[in-house]
């Protein structure tokens, strides 16, 4: 069974929205193997966006994704880091296919509701930058 690592970003929580795309995922055949709410500060949140540091948007990333609350997740499913990125649709959610959860909820590039894992090598960085094993369901089929 693989692992993928999901943030509900904080539009998503200032949106109320934490419910409806839940739902989504679970519907779509995930299981939440570990989940809890926190409040990153600047130094994590530039922290785990490290790979864009050079980029011209990471400080706006930064201060967005520091600005509220915010709900990291581990998903469990077979192909989920694949099968995740589908159901959130593209980065930009004008270009996000009908459906997905950023079509449906996000509003710009800069603030799309939700993260995903881009690979399975990255899943597993990511899934430990915010979990401890103990916070992590070992089994629940
Ligand atoms: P994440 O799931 O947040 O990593 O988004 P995704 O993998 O779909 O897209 P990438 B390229 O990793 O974007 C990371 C964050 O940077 C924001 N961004 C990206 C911009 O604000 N402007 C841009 O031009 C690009 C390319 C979007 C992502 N998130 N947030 N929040
Ligand atoms: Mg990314």
């Amino acid at each position: 069974m693989e692992r993928t690592l999901t943030i509900l970003k904080p539009d998503c929580v200032r949106k109320n929205l934490i419910g409806a795309v839940s739902e989504k995922i679970e519907k779509a055949g995930f299981k939440i193997v570990a989940m809890k709410m926190m409040h990153l500060t600047k130094e994590t949140a530039g922290e785990f966006y490290a790979v864009h540091k050079e980029r011209p948007f990471y400080g706006e990333l930064v201060d967005f994704m520091s600005s509220g609350a915010c709900v990291p997740m581990i998903l469990e499913k077979d192909n989920a880091v694949e099968d995740f990125r589908k159901l959130i649709g593209a980065t930009d959610p004008k270009k996000a296919d009908e459906g997905t959860i950023r079509r449906l909820y996000a509003d710009s590039v800069g603030e799309n509701i939700i993260h995903g894992s881009d690979s399975v090598e990255n899943a597993k960085i990511e899934a430990a930058f915010f979990f401890s094993t103990a916070e992590v369901v070992a089994n629940r089929r």
